[in-house]
């Protein structure tokens, strides 16, 4: 079974969920049980445009409970996103889309470092998956990536390149990392900036983790959020 019978592009439909719902925010909902990841899809489900995940750190993943998430998500209209950072040759990346994570039965919208070039944006293109742009990390010694180069294709935009992850008006549309109301870092180098903040530096959509689904009360901080995002 291939991803998305839908004939709208991942872009459109992205696009149509901001408008409808009113939200600007990327849950990133980096827990390692699919219990969890289920339990956040639905508590926030109605107040996020994507619900971001990296399957490789959850412990008990099955494609089974990735498809119930997606019958969760087709329920309170959000979109699926693999934070994988594909970055390989078109080979493997077909490989990967198929291969334990099946991928392309469920994923709607995927990151990627630019070194995949056209290559692997035509084959993400050929899955109906959206691709968001690595082009600068949210770390001290980030550096500026060449992901212009594909944008700049005109073929590329606005599908399957949906936009950049980036921190500073990476010119496209933007999902900037490391947003937090009441830190400025982690034990890790995590950089965090205000939503305020972040969309002075050119963001659109606001990808949000341990600030909601690691609070005292979830459902309250991802209430917060989506109303400090959509009062700028
Ligand atoms: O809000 P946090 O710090 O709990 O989570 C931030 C999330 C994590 C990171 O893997 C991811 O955002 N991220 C990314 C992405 C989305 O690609 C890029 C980056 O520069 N910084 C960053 O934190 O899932």
């Amino acid at each position: 079974m291939s991803n998305n019978m839908s004939t709208e592009s991942p872009f459109v439909r992205l696009q149509n969920i901001i408008k409808e719902k009113n939200t600007r925010i990327i849950l990133s909902c980096d827990v390692t049980t699919m219990a969890d990841l289920c339990y956040f899809a639905d508590l926030c489900g109605p107040y996020i445009c994507v619900l971001k995940v990296h399957t490789d750190i959850i412990e008990d993943f099955s494609v089974e409970m990735m498809l119930n998430i997606k019958n969760i998500a087709k329920v309170h209209r959000f979109l699926l996103m693999e934070d994988r950072k594909f970055g390989d040759i078109g080979y493997t990346l077909s490989k990967q889309l198929t291969g334990f994570f099946k991928y392309s039965q469920w994923c709607d919208l995927v990151t990627a470092y630019p070194y995949i070039g056209q290559t692997g944006i035509e084959l993400f293109k050929l899955n109906n998956i959206g691709v968001f742009l690595l082009a600068e990390l949210s770390i001290n010694e980030g550096q500026i990536l060449p992901y212009k180069e594909l944008f700049n294709k005109k073929e590329n935009t606005p599908h399957p390149i949906c936009g950049t992850i980036g921190q500073n008006n990476t010119g496209y549309i933007q999902a900037t990392p490391g947003i937090h109301l009441d830190k400025c870092n982690d034990n890790s180098n995590q950089c965090y900036k205000s939503p305020s903040e972040a969309k002075q530096k050119g963001a659109d959509l606001f990808i949000v983790g341990r600030a909601i689904y690691t609070a005292k009360n979830p459902l309250e901080a991802m209430i917060r959020y989506h109303k400090a995002a959509m009062d700028l």
